[in-house]
């Protein structure tokens, strides 16, 4: 069968490649840094379909606009979060993902549905965790006289947020900063490091240990930490 994205988006689509499934609830900035990524060939995989548990999330329509298959599982269609789960569950497992990702997806997941996808789901979180799981985590490290702020992309597990960490990027707090100006720099790194953490997990170097990420064949006592220049995403001619 073709899909939409298939027929009308021929490099956000390859059999060959690794499928993953985004799961979004708001704008999508993360899931376009991915976007952009797949047509800078700089990203090997492709995105059977973006979820979101928002119809009217605005991603939405900006995956649509680049042909992707979009789908809306709304948590308030379900009588609790075990049925909201089940069906989510269903409709990604429907694409057969490789590799599930959570591009500011904003419902906790419950321990059965983190379980059948362990190993093969990643979230970008916009702190440097352990610091600041959940969420006003920018309104949170200013409160808190923080002077480095940043984003952080971890396997997702049932702790919720304190899954083993992948890479971070770390964001000065500036003298007088607004949660809104820093979430706005923050979001910038985000853009960078989830791409490519899904990048490495899609060449086979990432994979979920015992107890934490392992990066080419090493155990991530601490997260990769992104400075900027040498791993930056490579895009090919
Ligand atoms: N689920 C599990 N099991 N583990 C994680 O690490 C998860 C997860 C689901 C989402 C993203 C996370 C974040 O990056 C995430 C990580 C939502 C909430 C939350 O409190 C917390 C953390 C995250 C996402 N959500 C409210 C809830 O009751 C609802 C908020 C809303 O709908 O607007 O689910 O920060
Ligand atoms: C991002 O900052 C992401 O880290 C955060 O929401 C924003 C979504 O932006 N996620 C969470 O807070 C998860 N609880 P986007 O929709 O433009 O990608």
């Amino acid at each position: 069968m073709s899909t939409l994205s298939e027929r009308s988006s021929p490099t956000l689509s390859d059999g060959a490649k690794l499928t993953i499934v985004v799961l979004i609830s708001g704008n999508g900035s993360n899931l376009q840094a991915i976007i952009e990524a797949i047509r800078r060939q700089a990203l090997p995989v492709t995105i059977g379909a973006v979820i979101s548990n928002q119809a009217q999330a605005p991603g939405l329509r900006l995956a649509r606009a680049s042909g992707l298959t979009t789908e809306v599982v709304d948590h308030c269609q379900y009588a609790d979060r075990a049925a909201f789960d089940q069906a989510l569950r269903e409709r990604v497992d429907a694409y057969r993902p490789g590799l599930v990702v959570l591009a500011g997806f904003m419902r906790i997941l419950g321990d059965s549905f983190v379980g059948h996808f362990r190993g093969r789901m990643l979230n970008i979180h916009p702190s440097l965790l352990p610091r600041h799981a959940g969420r006003n985590t920018h309104a949170r490290a200013l409160r808190a006289g923080d002077t480095m702020h940043g984003a952080s992309v971890h396997f997702v597990t049932e702790d919720l947020d304190g899954g083993p960490l992948v890479v971070q990027a770390r964001v000065a707090v500036l003298r007088d900063d607004s949660a809104e100006r820093l979430a706005a720099r923050v979001l910038e790194q985000e853009h960078r490091i989830l791409p490519l953490a899904i990048r490495w997990f899609a060449d086979g170097r990432l994979r979920l240990g015992e107890s934490a990420a392992i990066l080419d064949g090493v155990q991530l006592q601490q997260p990769y930490l992104f400075s900027g220049d040498g791993e930056a995403l490579e895009s090919c001619p």
